[in-house]
This record gives structure tokens, sequence and C-alpha cells, in this order.
């Protein structure tokens, strides 16, 4: 199967990096169609890739499949053999409820504090509500480590889709937020964050964020 993978900007796209980093990791090839988001004609360009109007995309035999978890439910239909979710029926219950609890949540954070890959620019102080989201993704962290991540030392043991759906926040919460521990992290989260950027996949996304914004200069 042929893919292309429509993408914004590395540094700051965050919902691109999601399937970028599941399909690296799965070992799926795929080329890339770049869309600079801040390009004054980026909706035009997006629109001629995908009608949802919004990166990430993935073009696929004629097709195109848009929003960052329905191209993961896509891909794990497609390549089984890359267990995208985990094997065990609780497990993958929980794999995608965390992962929905993302798509769907934590707009204070999301608001507070947007993905800058390459920053590294702690906060003191978070609001109220950034400050809960952060807990509760600490909360939730270091549970399915704890439970279910004994293989390994992504969320679900294996690398997983869900790994994919919080590596944005992986890379906000070393940019803004580094002490977990302030946010009631056993270390487990500590641990999670060291274990996700040293994934060669993640550095090669840092890498080509770099080149990007060095490309403008
Ligand atoms: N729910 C979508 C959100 C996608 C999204 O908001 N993408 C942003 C970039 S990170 C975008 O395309 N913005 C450009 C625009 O809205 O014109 C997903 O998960 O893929």
């Amino acid at each position: 199967m042929a893919y292309t993978l429509v993408i914004g900007n590395k540094n700051t796209s965050s919902w691109s990096l999601r399937p970028w980093i599941a399909m690296k990791s799965a070992g799926i090839a795929f080329e890339v169609a770049k869309v600079n988001l801040r390009a004054a004609d980026a909706k035009q360009q997006i629109l001629a890739q995908t009608p949802s109007g919004k990166v990430p995309a993935l073009k696929c035999d004629g097709e195109v499949i848009w929003d960052s978890l329905a191209i993961l439910e896509f891909l794990a239909e497609t390549h089984p053999e890359a267990k995208l979710w985990p094997q065990e029926r609780i497990a993958r219950a929980r794999a995608r409820a965390v992962s929905c609890e993302m798509h769907a949540g934590f707009q204070a954070l999301r608001q507070e504090c947007p993905m800058d890959f390459l920053a590294r620019a702690p906060r003191e102080v978070l609001s109220d509500a950034c400050a809960a989201d952060v807990r509760r993704i600490v909360a939730l962290w270091g549970e399915c480590r704890a439970r279910f991540g004994t293989g390994g030392p992504f969320l679900f043991g294996a690398f997983s889709a869900a790994d994919a759906m919080y590596a944005p926040v992986v890379s906000r919460f070393a940019t803004y937020v580094p002490d977990l521990a302030r946010y009631g992290d056993d270390g487990r989260a500590r641990d999670y964050v060291a274990a996700m950027l040293d994934l060669p996949a993640m550095q090669d996304w840092g890498a080509g964020a770099k080149a990007e914004l060095g490309a403008k200069a």
C-alpha cells in the first residue's frame, strides 16, 4: 500500500506528530506531504489534499482518511502485525479510553501549553484548569504503567497508538512542565516522558523540526 501522510510544521503541529510517530515506530513506509501552516494559502493547500481542511490526513489508494485518531484506527486494522493496539482485551479497551480522553479533552493544557517541540521554557505557574489537566494525565499515565506497562517502557508496555496519541503531551511536558512530581508523579510519568523522548522516531521528528526552522532562518 502506498501512503502519503499530509502533515503541518513539525515544531508546532501536535496532531501531525501522532500518526507520523505511529507509522515510523511501526515501520510502515510512507511519503510525506508538508504544508507550512504559516503560509498565507495554507488553508487552500490543505483543502487540496483533504476535505476536512485540517492536518494530518492519510492518502492511500485514492482514498483520504483524516483525523489523527481515525488514521491510527485505520492503520491498526490494515496492519494487524504492527500491533498498534494492545493485544489483551481490557488493555486494548483502556488504551482506547485514554486515547479518546486525550482526543476530546485537556483543553486548558492545549491552550496554555501549545506544542513547541524544540523549546525548553519551564512554567513556574499553571492555571488551575491546566494544573488539573496535568495532574489527570500524570495519574492516568501512572496507572497505565503500573497496571499494563510491565512488558516495556510505554503506557501499555510495547509502543501503541495510545503513546502516539500522547506524544504531543510528552513534548509539552518536556517544554513547560519538566517537574511532574509537583503534579503527583511518583516517578512513573517522568520515566515515561524520558522513554518517549528517547524513541528514535521522536528524535527524528525533532531533527525535522530543527531543519524546518533552520531552513526558514
Ligand atoms: N481532530 C483533528 C484536529 C486536526 C487539527 O486541528 N489540525 C490543525 C494543525 S495541528 C490544523 O490543521 N490547523 C489548520 C487549520 O485549521 O486551518 C485531528 O486529530 O487530526
